[in-house]
C-alpha cells in the first residue's frame, strides 16, 4: 500500500516538472556561466602535455565526478566467474553466433549475476569488435529470437509489453528491435552484446535495498554514503564486468569494444567509458542532463529536476548543486574529455529539447582542447551542424530530426564513426 502511494507520488512528480514554466527552453534565458577549463589544474597550473593530462588533470576530474556526481564504485576484489548457458552457431538464419553468458558478480553461483547476450557475425576468422549496451526491458526485447533467456530480475511495468507485475514476458520479445538493428550491425562486421540494466540495479526509484548495492554495504549500512555509487555508477560498473568477460572470450576483440547507450543509459555509457579505459569508444545517444549536456546552461532538464525525480541515479553529494550549478567544479564537457584520446560520439535529436541538444554539442566542442593535446582533432566544427549533418573528428556529433529515441539513422552514424576509427580492422 505504502509502496503504491510512493509510486503514484513519484510518477505525478514528473508531470509538473516536465510541463512547468520553470523549465527553460529559451536560449535567451540561459544564464551566463563559466565553463571549467579542462587544461588548468586545480592549483592553476596549465596542462601543457598529454602526459600531464593523463597523470594529473584526468585523475583530478575523475575524482571530482566520482565524489560529487556519480558516486564511487567499490573496488573490485572478486574473481569473476562466468557460465556459458547457451550458444548456437548459425543463429539468426545462419548470420550469427549467439552466446548467452551468466556472469556471477561475486564469483559464486549463490551471489548476484547478470545475463549477457552476445551475437557475433557468423563465420568470422578473427575476433570481432562489438557494440555493448544496456537495455531497459530485457535482452529478449532487442530482437525477436525465442532462444533469448528472459531476465529474472525486477522489470519496470509496461502494459504495452505485457509487463504488469515487474516480470519480463514472452510478449516483450523483439519489442525494442527498432532500437537495435542487430542484423545490420552483424552485416557490418560488428558483434552486439546486451545486458538488461535491472540485472545490475533495478531502476526503481529511491531504492537501494536491491540490486548490487547491498552486497557492498558495511555492517548496518542501508544506503550508499553521500559519495558512494548511485544507480548510474552501478550500471557502468556492470558494463565493466561484461568487459571482464570480453577479455576472456577469444572470439571477441576486447581492444575494440564500443559502449553505447541511450538516455539514462547514454549517461551510463559515458561514465563507463570514463571509469574504464578498456572501452575503446563510447557513444552517448540523447543522454542529456548528467550525460553529454552542460549542466551550467540550465536548459531543459536541470540538476535539481533530475535529482528530485530520480533521487537514486547520482550520489547524494550531487544534491548540493540543485539550482547551484555554478558551484560545480566540473561540467559535462569534462566527462566527454575523460574519453581522450579514445573516440567518443554524441548524438542529439532536434525535438529532444529536454536533453538540451545545443548543450550536448557545446560539451562535445569544449572537450576538444583535450584531444588537441594528443595531436588529435576533437570536434571538427566551430558551429553547431545542421540537422542530419554529422561531423566526425575523434569526437563526433550529430543532431538528427525527430524525437528522443534511437533510430537506424543514429546507428548508421555510429557504425560509420567506428569504421573511421579502425574499430573493424
Ligand atoms: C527522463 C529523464 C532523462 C532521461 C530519460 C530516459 O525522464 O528526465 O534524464 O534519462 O528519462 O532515460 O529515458
Amino acid at each position: 500500500m505504502n509502496r503504491i502511494f510512493v509510486l503514484i507520488v513519484l510518477i505525478s512528480a514528473r508531470v509538473p516538472f516536465a510541463q512547468s514554466n520553470n523549465v527553460n527552453y529559451d536560449e535567451a534565458k540561459v544564464p551566463v556561466f563559466d565553463l571549467p577549463d579542462p587544461l588548468i589544474l586545480a592549483d592553476e597550473t596549465p596542462v601543457l602535455s598529454s602526459q600531464i593530462w593523463l597523470e594529473k588533470k584526468r585523475p583530478e576530474i575523475l575524482t571530482y565526478f566520482e565524489e560529487q556526481v556519480y558516486g564511487r564504485a567499490p573496488r573490485w576484489e572478486h574473481q569473476i566467474t562466468f557460465q556459458i548457458r547457451e550458444q548456437q552457431r548459425g543463429a539468426l538464419d545462419g548470420t550469427a553466433l549467439r552466446r548467452q553468458v551468466r556472469i556471477y558478480l561475486l564469483g559464486s553461483t549463490s551471489g548476484p549475476f547478470i545475463d549477457l547476450l552476445i551475437y557475433l557475425p557468423a563465420g568470422l576468422d578473427k575476433p570481432a569488435p562489438l557494440f555493448v549496451g544496456l537495455n531497459f526491458y530485457g535482452n529478449q526485447t532487442i530482437i525477436d529470437d525465442p532462444a533469448i533467456f528472459l531476465p529474472e530480475s525486477w522489470v519496470d511495468n509496461e502494459p504495452e509489453y505485457g509487463i504488469t507485475d515487474h516480470k519480463a514476458t514472452e510478449a516483450s520479445r523483439g519489442v525494442r528491435e527498432y532500437r537495435w538493428p542487430v542484423r545490420q550491425i552483424l552485416a557490418r562486421g560488428y558483434g552486439v552484446a546486451a545486458i538488461y540494466y535491472g540485472d545490475i540495479d533495478p531502476d526503481d526509484e529511491g531504492r537501494f535495498d536491491n540490486g548490487i548495492h547491498p552486497w557492498f554495504y558495511q555492517p548496518g549500512q542501508t544506503h550508499p554514503a553521500a559519495d558512494e555509487w548511485g544507480a548510474i555508477a552501478a550500471w557502468a560498473w556492470g558494463l565493466s564486468r561484461a568487459m571482464d568477460y570480453f577479455q576472456l572470450d577469444a572470439d571477441i576483440a576486447a581492444d575494440r569494444v564500443i559502449v553505447m547507450g541511450h538516455s539514462r543509459l547514454g549517461k551510463t555509457a559515458l561514465w563507463a567509458g570514463a571509469t574504464d579505459q578498456r572501452f575503446a569508444m563510447a557513444i552517448s545517444n540523447n543522454s542529456g542532463c548528467g550525460g553529454a549536456a552542460l549542466s551550467k546552461r540550465r536548459f531543459g532538464e536541470t540538476v535539481k529536476i533530475i535529482n528530485t525525480v530520480f533521487p537514486h541515479w547520482f550520489c547524494d553529494n550531487f544534491n548540493a548543486f540543485n539550482d547551484q550549478e555554478e558551484k560545480l567544479e566540473v561540467d559535462q564537457h569534462e566527462l566527454i574529455a575523460l574519453m581522450a584520446p579514445r573516440p567518443v560520439y554524441v548524438a542529439s535529436a532536434q525535438d529532444d529539447l529536454w536533453a538540451d541538444p545545443r548543450g550536448e554539442f557545446l560539451a562535445a566542442q569544449a572537450a576538444s582542447p583535450v584531444y588537441q593535446l594528443f595531436g588529435l582533432q576533437g570536434l571538427p566544427t566551430e558551429e553547431m551542424p545542421a540537422v542530419n549533418t554529422p561531423v566526425m573528428g575523434t569526437i563526433g556529433y550529430h543532431i538528427r530530426t525527430g524525437v528522443h529515441d534511437v533510430t537506424l539513422y543514429d546507428w548508421e552514424q555510429f557504425m560509420h564513426f567506428a569504421d573511421l576509427h579502425g574499430m573493424n580492422r
